[in-house]
C-alpha cells in the first residue's frame, strides 16, 4: 500500500495531467460534486471516486486511460447512472488498480456525435453519451420512416454507451432483441488506451472473433465504448395499446402464446400484478382504468402498417373471451397513459425505499409455477418482506422487487436466486452482473464459464484497471 501522502500526491499528478487534456471545467474534484456521481440509482450501491473525469472526444478518453494507467488508478465508466445492479459506481478504495487509491469516474455523457442517419443501410452511429430519447427523436427527425428497436423507461437518461455495455433489453425486446441485436459497429478505448474504430456497419464480416459481440455486456470491465454504429428498424405509423386484466399468471402465459401466433405486430407483453399496479396508482394519483383486484395484468402493444393490428388483437382477445377485461388506446396520450401502469413501478418501488432488485429470466413453460413459488421463497426466509413482481413476460423476464429487508441482507437474494437456477432460469436476463450479483454468478455459470471470463478479462484489461470489482468474483 502506498502511503497516503503519496496517494494524494499522485491523485494530484493525475488531475494535473486530466486538467492539461480535458480542461478545467472537465476535471470535477469538488467533494460535493463529485459525491453526485458515486452513488447509483437506486441508493443501494456507492463507493468513492477520486475524482470524475468528463472526456469530450475519444482522444480524450485516450489521455483519460493513459493517465490512469500509467498512475496505477482504477476507472469506473458511467453513462447516464441508470443501472441497476451497482456497476456504474465504484466501490471505493482496495479494489483494482493499485488496490489502495480510490478510481477515477470516466463520465462519458460528452460524447454527444450523433451522425446523419444513414438511410441506405438503416443504420446510425451514435457517441457514447447520446441519450436513448436524444437518438429516438434523432431517428425520428430524419423522416425516413425508421426507429431504434430498445426502448426502456429510462430513456431520457440512459446512454448509448450505457445500454451497450449493458446490452440492455427493454420493452421491445420480443420483436427486435436487445442491444446485441443492434450493434453494427463500434468505436473502443482499450486498456492499453488503443482504439479500435469498427463503425463501417458490414452487414457481414467474419473477420475473427466476434469482438462487438464481446463488449455488448461487458459491463465497462473489457473497454470503454465511445461510439456505436446501431441497427434501425422500420417505424410502424399504426400502434394499439391494451391493458388486460387476467385471473393468473398462466392465463398471462397462455395469451401471449395465442398473441405470438395470431398477432403479426407483437411489440411487447408486459406482466404486472395488484400490489405493482396499487402502488404505482398510489405513487402517481393514477386510477385503474379497470376494476381490481386482479389476479395478472398484461400490457400489450402491437404495431403494424394500418389497423389491421387492432383487429388482430380485438379477435385474439375476444377468443379468449377478454373484450370486457381490456382496456385499449390508439392514440398517443392514451398508449402513454396504460404505460404509465407498468413504466413508473420502478420509480414507485424507490420512492418506498431500497429494494432488493432481482431480474432474472425462466423458460415461459415455468413462469405460471415461479410466481407462487418466489413469494414462498421469500416468506420462508423473511416475515416482513414485500415482493412485487413486473417485467418482459414476453421474454420470461421478472423483475422481482422486493422491499422490507435491510439492503445488505442477503437472505432473499439468496433464496430467490437458488430457486431460479433450480428452476433452470438466469440470475441477470437484462441488467447485468454489475456488484449485484457478484456471488451468485456460480449458480448459473459453470467453474469453466467463469474461468473463460476471467481469461478475457486478463487477456484484455491485464492490470485490471477497467471497473474492478464488477462481474467476476475475486480469485
Ligand atoms: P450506467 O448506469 O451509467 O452504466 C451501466 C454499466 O455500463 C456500468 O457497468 C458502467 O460502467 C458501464 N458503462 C456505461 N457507459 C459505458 C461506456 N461508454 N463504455 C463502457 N462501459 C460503460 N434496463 C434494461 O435492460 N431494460 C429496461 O427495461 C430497463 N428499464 C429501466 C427503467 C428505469 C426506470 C431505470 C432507472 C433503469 C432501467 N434499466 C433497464 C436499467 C438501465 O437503464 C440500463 O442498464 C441502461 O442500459 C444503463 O445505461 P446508462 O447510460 O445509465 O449506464
Ligand atoms: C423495467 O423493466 C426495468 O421496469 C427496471 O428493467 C426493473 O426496477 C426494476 O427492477
Ligand atoms: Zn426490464
Amino acid at each position: 500500500m502506498l502511503p497516503v501522502a503519496a496517494d494524494g500526491q499522485k491523485v494530484a499528478r493525475v488531475t494535473e495531467t486530466l486538467v492539461r487534456a480535458l480542461g478545467r471545467g472537465h476535471v470535477l474534484i469538488d467533494p460535493d460534486v463529485v459525491a453526485s456521481y458515486t452513488a447509483d440509482w437506486t441508493g443501494r450501491w456507492q463507493g468513492q471516486a477520486a475524482l470524475v473525469a468528463r472526456p469530450g472526444s475519444t482522444a480524450e478518453v485516450v489521455s483519460v486511460v493513459q493517465a490512469c494507467r500509467a498512475a496505477g488508478m482504477a476507472l469506473v465508466p458511467q453513462g447516464g447512472n441508470t443501472g441497476l445492479v451497482g456497476g456504474s459506481v465504484p466501490a471505493g478504495r482496495a479494489e483494482g488498480g493499485d488496490g489502495n487509491t480510490p478510481p477515477v469516474i470516466v463520465s462519458l455523457v460528452r460524447l454527444r456525435r450523433l451522425d446523419p442517419v444513414d438511410r441506405a443501410a438503416a443504420q446510425v452511429t451514435a457517441g457514447a453519451g447520446v441519450t436513448l430519447s436524444a437518438l429516438q427523436h434523432h431517428v425520428a427527425a430524419s423522416g425516413y420512416g425508421l426507429t431504434f428497436g430498445v426502448d426502456l423507461a429510462a430513456r431520457d437518461s440512459a446512454t448509448v454507451g450505457g445500454m451497450v455495455a449493458t446490452n440492455a433489453g427493454g420493452i421491445h425486446f420480443i420483436r427486435y432483441g436487445g442491444m446485441r441485436q443492434q450493434v453494427a459497429g463500434l468505436e473502443l478505448v482499450l486498456a492499453d488506451g488503443q482504439v479500435v474504430e469498427r463503425l463501417q456497419g458490414l452487414a457481414k464480416d467474419n473477420t475473427g472473433y466476434d469482438l462487438l459481440g464481446l463488449i455488448t455486456g461487458s459491463e465497462g470491465t473489457l473497454a470503454i465504448v465511445t461510439a456505436a454504429r446501431l441497427r434501425l428498424v422500420p417505424s410502424q405509423p399504426f400502434r394499439v395499446t391494451a391493458l388486460i386484466g387476467l385471473s393468473d399468471t398462466a392465463a398471462a402465459v397462455e395469451l401471449m402464446a395465442a398473441l405470438r401466433r395470431e398477432v403479426a405486430g407483437l411489440e411487447a407483453a408486459e406482466l404486472f400484478y395488484q400490489e405493482g399496479l396499487d402502488l404505482v396508482c398510489q405513487y402517481g394519483g393514477l386510477v385503474s382504468p379497470l376494476a381490481g383486484p386482479r389476479g395478472a395484468y398484461l400490457l400489450v402493444e402491437c404495431a403494424g402498417g394500418d389497423d389491421g393490428v387492432t383487429d388482430q388483437l380485438a379477435q385474439c382477445l375476444a377468443a379468449a373471451g377478454l373484450e370486457d377485461d381490456t382496456a385499449v388506446a390508439t392514440e398517443a396520450a392514451g398508449r402513454q397513459g396504460l404505460w404509465a401502469f407498468r413504466e413508473r413501478h420502478t420509480e414507485a418501488v424507490n420512492s418506498v425505499g431500497v429494494p432488493h432488485k432481482l431480474d432474472i429470466s425462466l423458460p415461459l413453460g415455468a413462469l405460471a409455477a415461479f410466481v407462487p413459488a418466489v413469494h414462498d421463497a421469500v416468506a420462508a426466509v423473511s416475515s416482513e418482506a414485500k415482493v412485487v413482481l413486473w417485467g418482459h413476460a414476453g421474454d420470461g423476464n421478472i423483475h422481482v422487487n422486493v422491499m422490507g429487508p435491510a439492503p445488505d441482507d442477503n437472505a432473499v437474494d439468496d433464496a430467490v436466486l437458488q430457486l431460479v437456477a433450480a428452476m433452470q432460469g438466469s440470475i441477470s436476463a437484462e441488467h447485468g452482473i454489475g456488484r449485484a450479483k457478484i456471488r451468485w454468478l456460480h449458480l448459473t455459470r459453470s467453474p469453466a464459464d467463469i474461468g473463460a471470463m476471467r481469461a478475457i478479462k486478463d487477456a484484455l484489461d491485464p492490470s485490471g484497471v477497467f471497473n474492478p470489482g464488477v462481474m467476476l468474483p475475486p480469485i
